[in-house]
């Protein structure tokens, strides 16, 4: 919850946790933050110093070795009078140069103290604005200039609506193709979007990105897709430009990084380039699934949440994620968030509560596997109890389906991915909340124009065919 409102707003998310097993239990969403790059601060309970670790006492585990390796900073506090310094350090480290969580372990006996008040809040550090070097500008306008075919990749750190918005004036001022990744879909859609980059391997795009010459990355992380996937083919000028100088790989090693404001930089690439001829984009035309066995196909629900107006949709992971990613065609930035960095299961409903909180002017849907949502029942509980109008779709496959599919692709047969028939309409008992269950395409439409006019908590149990592999559709 908290790394997604990092994600979605720019600001520390806040997690405070007991102890021990609560202090565990934040691993996956530390993690995601700190995978993602999203800022968070995690105040956690310890026990008193003078315990000891090593006296294995009832629920002290050592927090600080637990997280070190997926936070940016693991602090204990050790002085009760710097609490107010600590703090205000971990907000401004957590936003400073690549985003990510910072814990503050807080043990007992600090906490006991009495501490002076200190009335003056401590200052927050005014955030510069960076600007990339003139003659780098230079250079790499003139490297896109002499460029055939450029084509732009977009990325997480995108998809802000300021960014957005100078991405979609580049594309159609210069005609230059762009595909986004999992993480940076949104930001630009319509003629010049080519579409997302939904899973490892993608052979639609294989050809475009063989053939380009030149590629802008724009607020991209190597971890998001894998640039063994794109720099292929011809011999690539790669202009990077990000925030901040973005971690390289062997095949990602820019010629030119352009650090500065994003938004700021791209505009200077609309002032000073003239428009290139327009790529031909790949046709994507089949937009109809076939349903089995009274279950609706993906491309079809898909094509039905493509028509809800003012919506937000988050997604838990699995196969759900993969297959929107592919068809969804988002009209909007963050219209769809899912995580291509730790990629857990059961950030779905979590991100579904934030995001409402954060947004309370969209409807907001989250979409979890049956595989997911058996993980994270609880979280119903907390969404109901936050009040919130939020509605939750089970993409129902009676499976494990990323998992079956990764067998299926090796040609193996599949072990311990079969799910249960439950009965997920007893939640209106349980949790009190509004279920539907959905298993043919009228009932679906049905029920998607009925959900936004009921407040609250609802829950459709949507009954999805995976039968057609996602890989034989154009
Ligand atoms: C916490 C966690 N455990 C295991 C995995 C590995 N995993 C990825 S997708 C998946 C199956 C998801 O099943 P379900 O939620 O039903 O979605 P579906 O793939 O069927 O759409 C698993 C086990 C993971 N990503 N996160
Ligand atoms: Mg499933």
């Amino acid at each position: 919850m908290a790394a997604t409102e990092g994600r979605l707003t720019g600001k520390p998310g806040v997690v405070m946790t007991t102890l021990g097993p609560g202090a565990l239990n934040a691993c996956n969403g530390v993690a995601y933050s700190f995978l993602g790059g999203f800022p968070l601060v995690f105040l956690s309970w310890q026990g008193s110093k003078s315990i000891g670790f090593r006296d294995n006492k009832f629920q002290i585990i050592d927090i600080k070795s637990v997280y070190s390796p997926i936070v940016k900073e693991a602090i204990s506090i050790d002085d009760p009078e710097l609490l107010t310094s600590y703090i205000r350090n971990a907000f401004e480290l957590s936003i400073e140069g690549k985003p990510g969580p910072i814990l503050l372990e807080i043990p007992e006996n600090i906490s006991e103290h009495m501490v002076k008040l200190n009335t003056e809040p401590l200052k927050k550090n005014k955030t510069l604005k960076l600007h990339p070097d003139d003659g780098d500008l230079q250079t790499a306008l003139e490297m896109l200039n002499s460029s055939k075919k450029p084509l732009i990749i977009n990325g997480v750190r995108s998809s802000t609506p300021h960014i957005s918005k100078a991405l979609m004036e580049l594309v159609a001022h210069t005609g230059i193709p762009c595909i986004s990744t999992h993480m940076g879909q949104g930001s630009v859609y319509g003629k010049y979007h080519l579409g997302n980059f939904y899973k490892s391997d993608v052979q639609e795009y294989k050809n475009v990105c063989k053939e380009s010459d030149l590629i802008i990355t724009i607020g991209y992380d190597t971890l998001e897709y894998s640039p063994l996937n794109w720099n292929i083919g011809n011999k690539k000028i790669i202009i990077d430009i990000d925030i901040f100088y973005s971690t390289r790989h062997y095949q990602f090693n820019p010629d030119i990084s352009l650090q500065g404001d994003i938004a700021d930089t791209i505009q200077y690439f609309i002032e000073n380039t003239k428009p290139k001829n327009q790529w031909k984009k790949p046709s994507n035309n089949k937009t109809t699934g076939v349903s089995h066995n009274n279950k609706i196909h993906p491309v079809d629900l898909i094509k039905e949440l493509n028509t809800i107006k003012n919506s937000r949709f988050l997604h838990d992971n699995g196969l759900h994620k993969i297959w929107m990613t592919k068809y969804f065609r988002s009209k909007k930035v963050n219209h769809v968030i899912v995580d291509n960095t730790l990629a857990s299961m059961g950030c779905g409903i979590p991100a579904g509560i934030v995001s409402k909180l954060v947004n309370p002017e969209l409807d907001t849907y989250v979409c979890i596997g049956d595989g997911g949502l058996l993980m994270t029942l609880g979280e119903i509980a907390t969404a109901k109890e936050s009040g919130l109008d939020l509605t939750i779709l089970i993409w129902n496959s009676n499976s494990h389906g990323m998992i079956e599919k990764h067998f299926n692709d090796r040609n193996l047969e599949p072990f311990g991915t079969a799910i249960g028939n439950y009965q997920y309409e007893a939640f209106d008992q349980v949790f009190g909340v509004k279920s539907f269950h959905c298993d043919n395409l009228v009932d679906l439409k049905k029920t998607l124009i009925e959900v936004p006019k009921i407040s609250g908590i609802k829950i459709v149990n949507i009954l999805v065919d995976y039968s057609n592999s996602i890989d034989y559709l154009p």
